[in-house]
Parts: C-alpha cells; sequence; structure tokens
C-alpha cells in the first residue's frame, strides 16, 4: 500500500522567474512588486504553492543562480520589505512561497569566497575547492588542471587564481564557485540562513543541483568526451558518497519540528530511480520530492545540442518507470517546463495549427500522472519558442558559451544557432505575455528581452477571458486535483505502451477510476486494444481539450485529450 497522503499530493506549484515575470518600476526588469500585482492572476489558477527563482543579491552572472548574499534581496528585484509583503499578500490568498536554495555554489563575489581567495592561509581557504595545477605541469599551461572535467557552460571547470597559483572548481560558470560541503562549517552557515528564511515566512526550498555537492574524493578525472580534451566529471559528483547524510543533516538541523506545510524538492540532474527513491521516502527525511531529468533528455542525442524529435515510445516508457518506481515508496514531481528548458508546446506538441489543443494535451498528461506538477509561467498560456534572429538574441550565458566554443571549434554558425534555436534556455525567459500592448503589459520601460512578437494573440487578458483557453484548462485541471482524491492520490497503470501515436493510462482510488487518452499526433487516431472499451465508450466525460461533449476515447482528433470518470 502507499504511504499515507501528504499535502503536497493535492498542490500545485508554478515557478515565477522573477527577472521575466512583471516589471513594476519601468526598468525593463521583473522584480517582487511585478510579483505581487499578479498574485490575484495566480489565485484565479488556484496554485497553491509559488516557487521562485532566486531573487538575493547576484552579479546576474547566470541571472541570480550565483548568489554574493544569500540574506538580502537584489536592488533589481526590490527589498527585503517588498519581499515580506510579497509572502504576506501571498499567504493572505491561500499560496505559499519557496525560494530557490542555491548552495552547491556562491558567487565569486560572494564575502566567503573573497575571503577564500584572499590567501592559501585564510580561515575560509577550505570553504571551496582549492587545488595546484596537475603533478608536474606549470599553472595556466594547457592540460595543468585538477582534472579533466568539462563545465556546464563549456570549457574547464577550473579557474586558476594567479596570486597563489592554485585552481578553483565551479561547475557551472567561473562566478560560481563551488562549496566544499566536507566542511561542517560550511553546511552550518548553509543551514543557519535556511532557517532565517523559514523563521522571516517562507514554506520550502527548492534546491538547486542538491544532488551534486558531495564530490568523491580525490577529485579525479573522468570520461574523455568524444575527441576531448574535455572529460566527463559527473561520476566524481552526482549522489556523491555522502549527499544522503548531508540532506538527513539539513533536514535535522533546518526543517526538524517545525510546524506547518512546509515543502522541500531536491533538482538532481542524472538521478536514477533507484535512487530518488531514497531521496523521497519519507521515513528517512531527506526531500519532499526530486526533479529527475530523464525525460527531458528524450530528445537530445549525444549531448543537449543534438537533438532529434522525441519518440513517445520512450516518454512513455521513462515516465510510466518513474510512475512505477515511486509508487510505493516516496513521490514524484511533474514538469514539462521550467526556466532551463525550450517550451513544451513547441518541444512536445504543435505551436501552429493545433498550439492551443496540444498544450492543454500536454497539461492534460502531466496533471494526471501521480505526482506534484509544476507550472512554470506562461506554461498555461501556451507560450511558444522564441524565434532568434541571431547569435546576438540570445543571453543566457549557458548559449552565449556555447556559441563561442563550438564555432570556435569550427562548427557551421547557421547549424550552432539552429541548435541553440531548439535547445536554448532563452526560450523559456521571454517576458510573460500579460496582454497585446507593445511590451506585452510585461514593462513601460524597456524589457531586458525581447517580447514574443506573438504576444497580441498569445496573452493572459485574452485568455482570462476565453473560457475554452489554455489557461482555463490548466485552472480546471488544478481543481480537480484539488477536488479528486483519485488525482492526488489514486495508483497509476500505463496502457497501450506500445502503441507510438496515443499516450493511455488510468488511475484508481476507492472504486473511481479515471482513463486519460491522449492523441500525440496531428491526425485522427481510432484508439484500439483498451481495456474494458465499451465501459469506457459510455462513461462520464470529465474533461476533455475539444469545446465539445463529444469526445470518446475510441477515436480521438487531432492533439485531442480526454478524460473519463467510472465510478
Ligand atoms: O540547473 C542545473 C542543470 O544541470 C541544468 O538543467 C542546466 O540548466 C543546464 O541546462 C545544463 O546544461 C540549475 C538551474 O536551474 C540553472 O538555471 C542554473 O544555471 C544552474 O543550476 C546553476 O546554478
Amino acid at each position: 500500500m502507499p504511504a499515507e497522503s501528504q499535502w503536497f499530493h493535492s498542490a500545485v506549484v508554478y515557478q515565477v522567474y522573477p527577472r521575466s515575470f512583471q516589471d513594476s518600476d519601468g526598468d525593463g526588469i521583473g522584480d517582487l512588486r511585478g510579483v505581487i500585482s499578479r498574485l490575484d492572476y495566480l489565485a484565479t489558477l488556484g496554485v497553491d504553492v509559488v516557487w521562485l527563482s532566486p531573487i538575493y543579491t547576484s552579479p546576474q552572472d547566470d541571472n541570480g543562480y550565483d548568489i554574493s548574499d544569500y540574506q538580502d534581496i537584489d536592488p533589481t528585484f526590490g527589498t527585503l520589505e517588498d519581499f515580506d509583503e510579497l509572502v504576506a499578500q501571498a499567504h493572505a490568498r491561500g499560496i505559499r512561497i519557496v525560494m530557490d536554495l542555491v548552495v552547491n555554489h556562491t558567487s565569486d563575489e560572494h564575502p566567503w569566497f573573497v575571503e577564500s581567495r584572499s590567501s592559501k592561509d585564510s580561515p575560509k581557504r577550505d570553504w571551496y575547492w582549492w587545488q595546484p595545477p596537475r603533478e608536474g605541469m606549470e599553472a595556466g599551461a594547457p592540460g595543468a588542471e585538477p582534472t579533466n572535467w568539462h563545465s556546464f557552460f563549456s570549457g574547464p571547470t577550473w579557474e586558476l587564481d594567479e596570486t597563489s597559483g592554485e585552481y578553483y572548481l565551479h561547475l557551472f560558470s567561473r562566478k560560481q564557485p563551488d562549496l566544499n560541503w566536507e566542511n561542517p562549517q560550511v553546511r552550518q552557515a548553509v543551514y543557519a540562513m535556511m532557517r532565517w528564511w523559514l523563521d522571516r515566512g517562507v514554506d520550502g526550498f527548492r534546491m538547486d543541483v542538491i544532488n551534486m555537492i558531495s564530490k568523491v574524493l580525490p577529485l579525479r578525472d573522468g570520461p574523455v568526451i568524444g575527441a576531448g580534451p574535455w572529460g566527463d566529471g559527473s561520476p566524481s559528483f552526482i549522489c556523491g558518497p555522502r549527499i544522503h547524510e548531508f540532506l538527513q543533516e539539513m533536514h535535522r538541523e533546518v526543517f526538524e519540528g517545525r510546524a506547518g506545510k512546509l515543502l522541500t524538492v531536491g533538482e538532481m540532474p542524472a538521478v536514477t530511480v533507484e535512487q530518488a527513491v531514497l531521496f523521497t521516502d519519507p521515513a528517512r527525511h531527506e526531500v519532499d520530492m526530486v526533479f529527475q531529468f530523464e525525460h527531458v533528455g528524450l530528445d537530445h542525442g549525444e549531448h543537449k545540442w543534438d537533438r532529434r524529435p522525441l519518440d513517445l515510445l520512450d516518454l512513455k516508457a521513462s515516465l510510466g518507470r518513474w510512475q512505477a518506481g515511486l509508487a510505493e515508496v516516496g513521490w514524484n514531481s511533474l514538469y514539462w517546463n521550467n526556466h532551463d528548458q525550450p517550451r513544451a508546446v513547441s518541444r512536445f506538441g504543435d505551436d501552429g495549427q493545433y498550439r492551443v489543443e496540444s498544450a492543454k494535451l500536454l497539461a492534460t498528461v502531466l496533471h494526471l500522472h501521480r505526482g506534484t506538477p509544476y507550472v512554470y509561467q506562461g506554461e498555461e498560456l501556451g507560450m511558444t519558442n522564441v524565434p532568434f534572429a541571431d547569435a546576438s538574441s540570445f543571453k543566457d550565458i549557458e548559449s552565449v558559451n556555447y556559441y563561442a566554443a563550438a564555432t570556435g571549434q569550427g562548427l557551421l554558425v547557421e547549424e550552432v544557432l539552429d541548435a541553440l534555436r531548439l535547445g536554448s534556455r532563452d526560450n523559456a525567459r521571454s517576458p510573460v505575455q500579460w496582454d497585446g500592448s507593445p511590451h506585452a503589459g510585461f514593462t513601460t520601460g524597456t524589457p531586458w528581452f525581447p517580447v514574443h512578437p506573438n504576444h497580441s494573440e498569445v496573452n493572459a487578458e485574452r485568455a482570462v477571458a476565453d473560457p475554452d483557453s489554455v489557461f482555463h484548462h490548466y485552472r480546471r485541471l488544478i481543481e480537480l486535483r484539488h477536488t479528486e482524491p483519485v488525482v492526488a492520490d489514486g495508483d497509476f497503470t500505463m496502457l497501450l505502451a506500445d502503441s507510438p501515436a496515443i499516450y493511455a493510462f488510468t488511475r484508481s482510488l476507492d472504486g473511481v477510476t479515471l482513463l486519460v487518452v491522449a492523441n500525440f499526433t496531428g491526425e485522427e487516431q481510432k484508439v484500439t486494444g483498451l481495456p474494458e472499451a465499451q465501459r469506457w465508450a459510455d462513461a462520464e466525460l470529465l474533461l476533455g481539450n475539444y469545446p465539445d461533449a463529444d469526445a470518446t476515447p475510441l477515436a480521438l482528433r487531432p492533439w485531442e485529450a480526454t478524460v473519463h470518470r467510472l465510478g
């Protein structure tokens, strides 16, 4: 029997990427007062929790995932007073606020790192990973980095500090040095900071790359990637030997004994189902759920810039395995989108003729899985990928660095641009489209990132006014999770696993069964082989994505998705 129900089983989380959500002061960058001004919209949508991407003081090298003060708000976004008001106003609407916790690394401008870098004898020297050049090599010589690891943001993971002649580790940008979690002082400093935010009223944390904090010692070379020179360091830092110990310690030091409904979700690239069971087993007191990456890697070839079309069979096999793996112990998080992923309707649906239908289909399939669904800002409007003109259109450090590295290695500019158009994180970061006015209601100034040209058609004002919009479909799905126990806690059975066109499954609880059937193609599909087909043909239609009541699970129109109910 699956473990007892918890409050977050019937909750839906909405992710706000503050920089692109709503500007309130005309500087072209979204801010906290902007978020406050849109709380009523979020309340109408019905979400239970808002996860705020980082708003802390930051040089913004990676849009706030490089933090220089964990206990203050970046002036771009506002002040601590604004933040307190946001929490109060969200709570008044029954919405919880979850912060982004970025503690695998800090900014290189964080006082901890400034102190650490100041001298080899600094008391904070071993708060970070400092190492001499590779044995027998001169600091700065090609290949003298302590290991061969390739950074997520291109180039080596090691940066030479000329003054001391030592290198520091940065899995991400050179302005994001990795903290040394082996040092108990580091851990205590992080826990104290987390307690400070909880005491201030926040309701939990989304933990950035938290399965990378424990490294395998000593740090050593990884398998060489392609023709080299770089290697894959991930065996040395994905779910390292002390990861469970660290998360259990964090739970004890930060969360234990606190009243109220708190939420913890660990972002965990490359995590396996087996590991996720351990991380999310309530009896182990680690985290409530994890973000896994398997399903958003299925359209990658050798690496994320080598894209291929998604095969629906792979998607069903993957998500089905996660559903089965966490059925008895632990809990899934469910997402298509976040600030790092291209827009789902462009990636897995059809953002042309069937934009509305396919956006609703994706929502239906995801939200009826077992797990906590996450909605990324604009997803509820069916926002699409950005039509990037040329290299100067990309702002994100990952894209900018990849462009330089790939063209530097001789790849054709047009090929690199095409890869970026499909895969760039900037696809998710264009401003939320609030209305049809010149800057889509996002700002009265010049937006830091251009608004999508389709905002006259795709925008919140139109969507809220149209009962058949993608927005109202999300609203109904969220309501369904709140009101139907089978959506929150029912078990999951995959059907028609071998169909290359149809995604079908049931959910069951206490004599109630829901059948979800979705056509992932732009053609009509007959659905054959459904168990108890005739009973389902006569069953009550709970929700569909075509605005009429003719829907049957046995024959689906292009991108049609239906939810029927028995019992
Ligand atoms: O991302 C972690 C991560 O591994 C990837 O999803 C990353 O976005 C990248 O695409 C790898 O190719 C988290 C944050 O979500 C991301 O925004 C940050 O840039 C990153 O950590 C560093 O803090």
